[in-house]
C-alpha cells in the first residue's frame, strides 16, 4: 500500500531544514562579508600604490590632503567598498598628518597609516579649523569600522592591515643624556608617542639611564591649524620648549618650578617643535601640553593589535 508522509513527518523535515538554514545563513553572510572585505582590500592596495607612484614623481613628497583624490588616476569603482555600498562614491580616507610630508620624514612608515576605511565625510573634532575636507583622516573617529568591527588601512611602508583601531601618526624623536646638560652623543635615542614620565618605570626613561641626573630632548614636525598656541612643560625640575627656534616655554633655572609660557601664533601647516627636560634628582615628573590641543599631540600611543593582510 502506498503511503504518503504523515503531517508529523512533514513537520519534522521542515523543522530540520529550518534548523540547518539557521545554522548556515550566518556562515553564508560571513563568507559574503569576507568577499566584500577582500574587494575593499584590493581597492586600497591599488589606491596606496597610486599614491606612492604620485609621490615618486613629486620629489618624494606625499600628496596634500586637499587634492589627493583628484590626483589618483584610478577608475571610480576603485573607491567603492562593497560593504559600504555603491552610493558612497569614495569610502576611503587619506591621512592628514602625512599629507605633504617627504617620505623620509615619516619616521615609522610601518606603523604610520596612509589610507583607511573611512566615513564619507570626515568629522574633525571641533576647533580644528581649517578642517572639513571629505575623505581625510583627522583623528580616530574618522575610521569606519565596517569590516568585522575593525578597519583596513594601508601603511606608508606599503603593507595593509586590519585593526580594531588603526593608529594615527603621532610621535617624537627622543634623545636621553646622562648628567645635567644636553651635550655630546645621547645615551639613548628612540621614538616616543608622548612626552610624559608616566610610562617611566622607577622614574627612568630607559634602563640605560642609570644616573639620577639626566636630560631628555624630544623633537617633532608638528602639523597645526593656524592659531595662537601656549606650550607648557610640566617639570619637577627644569623644562623648556621651542617652536621654529623661538622659545615658547622657559624653565631652565636649576631649581624646582619656575616656568614661563610665551604664547606663539603659528600659521596653518608644519612647524618644528623641540622640548627639553632636565632631571636633577629625587622625584621625576614630566608632562607636556599644548593649548588648544591638536591631534598630533593628543592621540593615544599605538597599542593595538594589527593583522597584516599582505
Ligand atoms: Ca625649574
Ligand atoms: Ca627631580
Amino acid at each position: 500500500m502506498r503511503r504518503g508522509f504523515t503531517l508529523i513527518e512533514l513537520l519534522v523535515v521542515i523543522a530540520i531544514i529550518a534548523i540547518l538554514a539557521a545554522i548556515l545563513f550566518p556562515v553564508f553572510a560571513k563568507a559574503r562579508e569576507k568577499a566584500r572585505q577582500n574587494s575593499c582590500l584590493s581597492n586600497q592596495r591599488q589606491i596606496a600604490l597610486a599614491i606612492m607612484m604620485y609621490t615618486q614623481d613629486n620629489d618624494e613628497a606625499l600628496p596634500d590632503a586637499a587634492t589627493v583624490w583628484q590626483r589618483l588616476e584610478l577608475p571610480p569603482k576603485m573607491f567603492i567598498c562593497p560593504t559600504k555600498g555603491s552610493r558612497v562614491a569614495n569610502a576611503y580616507i587619506y591621512h592628514n598628518l602625512v599629507a605633504g610630508l617627504a617620505l623620509g620624514d615619516v619616521k615609522e612608515p610601518d606603523t604610520t597609516v596612509l589610507t583607511a576605511d573611512g566615513k564619507h565625510t570626515a568629522t574633525p573634532a571641533s576647533g580644528f579649523a581649517p578642517a572639513t575636507l571629505d575623505n581625510v583622516l583627522y583623528d580616530p573617529s574618522d575610521y569606519d569600522l565596517r569590516h568585522s568591527g575593525g578597519a583596513i588601512a594601508s601603511y606608508v611602508d606599503g603593507h595593509l592591515a586590519w585593526a580594531k583601531t588603526p593608529p594615527v601618526y603621532s610621535g617624537y624623536n627622543a634623545e636621553f643624556y646622562e648628567g645635567q646638560a644636553i651635550t655630546g652623543a645621547p645615551k639613548v635615542t628612540r621614538f616616543d608617542n608622548r612626552i610624559s614620565s608616566v610610562d617611566w618605570p622607577g622614574g627612568k626613561p630607559d634602563p640605560a639611564i642609570t644616573t639620577g641626573a639626566f636630560c631628555g630632548r624630544w623633537e617633532a614636525r608638528i602639523k597645526v591649524p593656524g592659531g595662537t598656541y601656549t606650550f607648557t612643560v610640566g617639570a619637577d625640575d627644569d623644562g623648556q620648549a621651542w617652536v621654529n627656534g623661538t622659545q615658547v616655554y622657559a624653565d631652565w633655572n636649576g631649581t624646582a618650578g619656575g616656568g614661563t609660557a610665551t604664547p606663539i601664533t603659528l600659521s596653518a601647516g608644519y612647524h618644528h617643535l623641540r622640548v627639553d627636560y632636565r632631571e636633577r634628582g629625587g622625584g621625576v615628573n614630566l608632562s607636556f601640553s599644548v593649548s588648544p590641543a591638536f591631534p598630533l599631540l593628543t592621540t593615544p600611543p599605538e597599542s593595538v593589535v594589527r593583522v597584516r593582510l599582505n
